[in-house]
């Protein structure tokens, strides 16, 4: 008998940025994080797995092209090896209380995984999060696992550490950890997707190729050159990561707005400064950062905000701001980007943010 589900998973936008790692196999990241959790309306990827005796090895097909090698990736083979082991502990706890009979060993058969995007994947919108959160979540479905959202977060993190965050709703904190093992190196959520509901994002999708550095390999260059990077981790990020908790659970927008463009400004400041340096941003992105920066000079004060770009491995901006701001910002962005000539396009999801 064949065991099947099917799930989606949402993409993150973080505001207080990952990059670097301290553990490249665990995936042990050297500074904390928080991001929000977009919608799934526009961006979601959706997984189906399903389990079979009768399967003769476990196949992958991504964006519905089948990847090989699957024992060469080694992120998708530790996701499976984690949630298969909590399986099998599973079945043996079952099998304890009802008879080996009555348990379906799911654990010991091959899968045949389905993954798609309903967008540009590798384009600095974080496909990867939602990709492996989505995974990982499907296969706890499938394998009926007892645990909960933030130790699940731990498998997730193994596949890419942005899809722990990617797990919960609303926002999130990616607690970096302190230990070897990485068991306290996890996601939890700081306030769920309707605690701030006047928040929106807009997206402005600047170029939808796919990045020249990725961020696996850019972050480990950062780690190994940047000098700016470890002043970043240790006198940076500490302070912001409380000042960020209390932006969002006060909802302080201008707080919030503060930060969140000056971490992604330090993000990529960071990526200057590696060696050979790491460009993400191009002409139309720096332009949206002068753009936005004078709409918020019209508040005729500097520590008021109307709204707050930031930008992850790629061109393209997130803009958060409230809600009753979207439209003028729309109008401001379309003014001097119109589609067809900067080939800037956007789409705005200012009343559904959050996924449930
Ligand atoms: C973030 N990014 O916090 C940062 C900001 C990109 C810029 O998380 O190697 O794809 O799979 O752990 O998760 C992108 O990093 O890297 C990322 P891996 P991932 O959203």
């Amino acid at each position: 008998m064949a065991h099947e589900r099917t799930s989606t998973g949402p993409v993150n936008i973080a505001v207080i940025k990952y990059w670097g790692k301290r553990d490249t196999e665990l995936i042990l990241p050297t500074n904390s994080s928080i991001s929000i959790t977009l919608s799934q309306d526009q961006l979601r990827s959706k997984t189906t797995i399903r389990a079979s005796p009768k399967f003769t090895k476990t196949r992958l097909w991504l964006n519905g092209v089948e990847e090989h090698n699957l024992d060469n990736n080694i992120r998708l083979q530790n996701c499976l090896r984690a949630t298969k082991k909590l399986r099998k502990e599973y079945e043996d706890q079952l099998s304890d209380e009802i008879g080996i009979d009555n348990v379906q060993p799911i654990s010991s058969y091959n899968l045949h995984i389905c993954s798609e995007n309903n967008f540009p994947t590798a384009a600095g919108l974080a496909s990867s999060a939602s990709g492996f959160a989505c995974l990982v979540y499907t296969l706890s479905q499938l394998y009926e696992l007892p645990i909960s959202t933030t130790e699940l977060s731990k498998i997730a993190r193994q596949g890419s550490g942005s899809a722990c965050r990617s797990l919960f709703g609303g926002f999130v904190n990616w607690q970096m950890g302190i230990k070897q093992d990485g068991s306290d190196s996890q996601a939890l959520q700081i306030a769920p997707h309707d605690h701030w509901p006047e928040l929106a994002a807009l997206i402005c999708i600047v170029s939808d190729a796919k990045k020249g550095t990725s961020s696996t390999e850019g972050m480990q260059n950062t780690v190994k050159t940047s000098t700016l990077l470890q002043y970043r981790i240790n006198n940076v990020v500490p302070e912001r990561m409380k000042s960020m908790t209390n932006a969002i659970l006060h909802k302080n927008f201008n707080k919030f707005a503060e930060i969140t463009m000056k971490d992604s400004n330090q993000f990529h400041a960071c990526c200057l400064d590696t060696f050979p340096p790491i460009f993400y941003l191009n002409d139309v992105s720096r332009s949206i950062i002068r753009v936005i920066t004078e709409y918020n000079n019209t508040t005729g004060r500097p520590d008021e905000f109307k709204a707050a770009y930031t930008f992850d491995a790629g061109p393209n901006a997130v803009i958060y701001a409230l809600k009753q701001n979207i439209p003028e910002i729309i109008n401001i962005i379309s003014k001097y980007f119109p589609p067809s000539k900067n080939n800037v396009s956007y789409f705005s999801d200012p009343y559904n943010l959050f996924p449930n």
